[in-house]
C-alpha cells in the first residue's frame, strides 16, 4: 500500500484539478514545485516559501549525494528535518543532473559514473543506488533514475536511450521495494517521436507506478515543439494517476501544460530569476535592473499581495538589486515564487469552476497588454 494517493475534483477540457495526500500533507493540484536543490529554495526561509502558497519541494540526489552526502542527511533525521520543510518533499534521481553538470560522464547498462564538478571526485549512480540515495533522505515522491538525451538527437539514438531507462524503470521499482507512505514515480522517454513516447508509456504502465512524469522536454526543442508532444503524451499515461512536466518552465509554458493534462511541475525560473534580477508579472516580464526603474514608486505588480509588493517600490528593489544587497534576492524570489503560485491557484480555481479557457484567455490578453 502507497498511502499516497490522487483524487481528481474536477476537469475541464483536459486541465484536472484535484489533491495528492501524502502523509505529510495534501498537494493541491496543479502544482508547481519550487527548486531547494541544495536543501534550501536559495534565499528564501522554508517557512516564507509555504507562504508563497507551495504544497511541496523538490530536491536533488545528485547535488545531496556530493555535499553533505546522503548517509550524513540520514544520521541527521532525514532530509525534512535538516532543512526544516515539513511538507512532502519530491526528489529527482540524478541522472539529468548528471547531464548537465557533471564531468567526465560514462554511461553504461549499470548506470552512470562521472567526477563531481564540486571537487573533481569519482561516483557512481545505478537505480540502485539513486534508489537508495532518495530513501536516506526521506523523500516522499522519489523518480525513477533515467536517462535523458540532449535534443536534437538521432532517431536511433532517442529510442536507444529511451529502452535504457525503461530498464532502469524496472531496476528502479524492483530496489525502491514496498515503502509504505512513500511514492515512486516512472518517468516517461522518447524525445519528440509520438510511437516511442507510446512504447515508453505502455513500458512504465506495466510495471507499475504511483504517478508519472513526463521527462525528456524543455531541452532545446521549444515552446511549439514541447506542446506538440504535450497534446499527446499526457493522454497515453494512466488518467487516474498524477502526472508531472519535470522542469517546467516559464508561465506561459505552465498554463500551457496544464491544458494539456499535466498536474505537477518544477522549474528553478522563479527562483533562479529572483537572483538575477528578472521578475515576472501579469503584465508580463521586467527586469528590475533597467534604469528606468530607479524612481518608480509603484510595486513591481498592483496586484500582487507579497511581501516585496505589499512593502517596497520598485526604485527600492532596483537600488538594492544594483548594490548587491543580499534583500534583493530575498524580494524577487519571493514575489516570483508568489506569482507562480498565484497562476497555479488560479488555475485550480477556474478548473474547479468550468471556466479555465476563459482564465487561459485572461490570462494571455493581461500579459499581451505589455507596458510594464
Ligand atoms: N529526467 C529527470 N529529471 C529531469 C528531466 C528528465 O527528463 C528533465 C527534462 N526537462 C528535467 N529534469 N530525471
Ligand atoms: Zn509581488
Amino acid at each position: 500500500m502507497s498511502q499516497v494517493s490522487f483524487e481528481i475534483k474536477a476537469s475541464d477540457g483536459k486541465a484536472r484539478t484535484g489533491v495528492i495526500r501524502t502523509t505529510r500533507g495534501d498537494i493541491r493540484t496543479p502544482a508547481f514545485m519550487p527548486v531547494g536543490t541544495a536543501a534550501t529554495v536559495k534565499a528564501m526561509m522554508p517557512e516564507s516559501v509555504a507562504a508563497t502558497g507551495a504544497d511541496i519541494l523538490l530536491g536533488n540526489t545528485y547535488h545531496l549525494m556530493l555535499r553533505p552526502t546522503a548517509e550524513r542527511v540520514a544520521r541527521l533525521g532525514g532530509l525534512h528535518k535538516f532543512m526544516n520543510w515539513s511538507g512532502p518533499i519530491l526528489t529527482d534521481s540524478g541522472g539529468f543532473q548528471v547531464m548537465s553538470l557533471a564531468e567526465l560522464r560514462k554511461l553504461t547498462e549499470r548506470g552512470v559514473t562521472f567526477k563531481s564538478h564540486i571537487d573533481g571526485s569519482r561516483h557512481e549512480i545505478t537505480p540502485e543506488r539513486s534508489m537508495e540515495i532518495q530513501a536516506l533522505l526521506g523523500s516522499d515522491i522519489v523518480m525513477c533514475f533515467d536517462e535523458c538525451p540532449a535534443l536534437p538527437a538521432s532517431r536511433d539514438r532517442i529510442a536507444e536511450s529511451m529502452e535504457l531507462s525503461m530498464r532502469w524503470a524496472k531496476r528502479s521499482k524492483e530496489a525502491f521495494g514496498d515503502r509504505p507512505g512513500h511514492a515512486l514515480f516512472g518517468i516517461q522517454q522518447g524525445g519528440l517521436e509520438r510511437d516511442l513516447r507510446q512504447q515508453s508509456a505502455e513500458a512504465l504502465r506495466e510495471i507499475g507506478f504511483d504517478g508519472y512524469a513526463v521527462g525528456g522536454l524543455a531541452v532545446g526543442e521549444g515552446q511549439a515543439a514541447m506542446f506538440d508532444c504535450l497534446d499527446y503524451a499526457p493522454d497515453q499515461l494512466p488518467e487516474d494517476k498524477p502526472r508531472y512536466l519535470m522542469g517546467v518552465g516559464k508561465p506561459d509554458d505552465i498554463v500551457g501544460a496544464v491544458a494539456r493534462g499535466i498536474d505537477m511541475m518544477d522549474c528553478v525560473l522563479p527562483s533562479r530569476s529572483g537572483r538575477t534580477g528578472q521578475v515576472f508579472t501579469r503584465l508580463g516580464v521586467l527586469n528590475i535592473k533597467n534604469a528606468r526603474h530607479a524612481d518608480d514608486p509603484r510595486p513591481l505588480d498592483e496586484n500582487c499581495s507579497c511581501p516585496a509588493c505589499s512593502n517596497y517600490s520598485r526604485a527600492y528593489l532596483h537600488h538594492v538589486f544594483r548594490s548587491q544587497e543580499i534583500i534583493s534576492s530575498m524580494l524577487l524570489t519571493w514575489h516570483n515564487l508568489h506569482y507562480f503560485q498565484d497562476i497555479m491557484a488560479g488555475m485550480r480555481g477556474a478548473i474547479a469552476a468550468g471556466t479555465f479557457a476563459a482564465w487561459q484567455a485572461d490570462f494571455h490578453a493581461t500579459r499581451a497588454q505589455g507596458d510594464i
